[in-house]
């Protein structure tokens, strides 16, 4: 099983996320564009792991006490557009503690530094032209739970259910 770590966004950040696609879309971006019910904040990539019971278990165990994320900023690692997060020390307090459990009970995960970011669109192009300019909306959200996430590869891209 593929299994990640994440935040399922809230409907006013969907919305707003959904906002931004569509002005990419008027602007001639093409891409593949994350789907409305795929859209998430990725806290650790597990990857291919066989029990997601020991992974509830470490969720479970981390503390946790619900906390705000608001949008801000957009930005790209190549051809992979995303939206950014206003900095927030209780996300990242939350991903610390998150990592030390799963790194505690030896599920393996990706360890890269944690960059938080919404992705909008993957192989994103422009066909030449710049970039369009669009306002990102203040949107927020109230993080309550955080959630196993499983990946499988369907006909028409990536399908992603949460487990819990
Ligand atoms: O949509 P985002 O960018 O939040 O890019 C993948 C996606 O993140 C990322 O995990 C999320 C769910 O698939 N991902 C996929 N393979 C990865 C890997 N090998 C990975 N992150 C790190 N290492």
């Amino acid at each position: 099983m593929r299994l990640f770590i994440a935040i399922p966004l809230g409907e006013e950040m969907r919305a707003a996320v959904r906002a931004v696609q569509d002005d990419f879309r008027r602007g001639g971006v093409k891409g593949n564009y994350t789907p409305p019910e795929n859209l998430h904040l990725t806290l650790a990539f597990i990857g291919e792991y066989p029990d997601p019971d020991a992974v509830l278990e470490v969720l479970d165990a981390v503390p946790f006490r619900p906390f705000e994320l608001r949008l801000d900023g957009l930005g790209a690692f190549g051809d992979l557009w995303w939206l950014g997060l206003e900095d927030s020390p209780a996300l990242a307090a939350c991903v610390r503690a998150l990592r030390r459990g799963l790194a505690n009970a030896g599920i393996p995960f990706d360890g890269k530094r944690f960059s938080p970011h919404i992705t909008l669109v993957r192989r994103a192009t422009t066909g030449g032209r710049p970039m369009p300019g669009v306002a990102v909306p203040r949107a927020g959200m109230t993080v309550d739970h955080i959630a196993l996430m499983r990946s499988d590869r369907g006909r028409n891209g990536m399908i992603y259910t949460e487990l819990r």
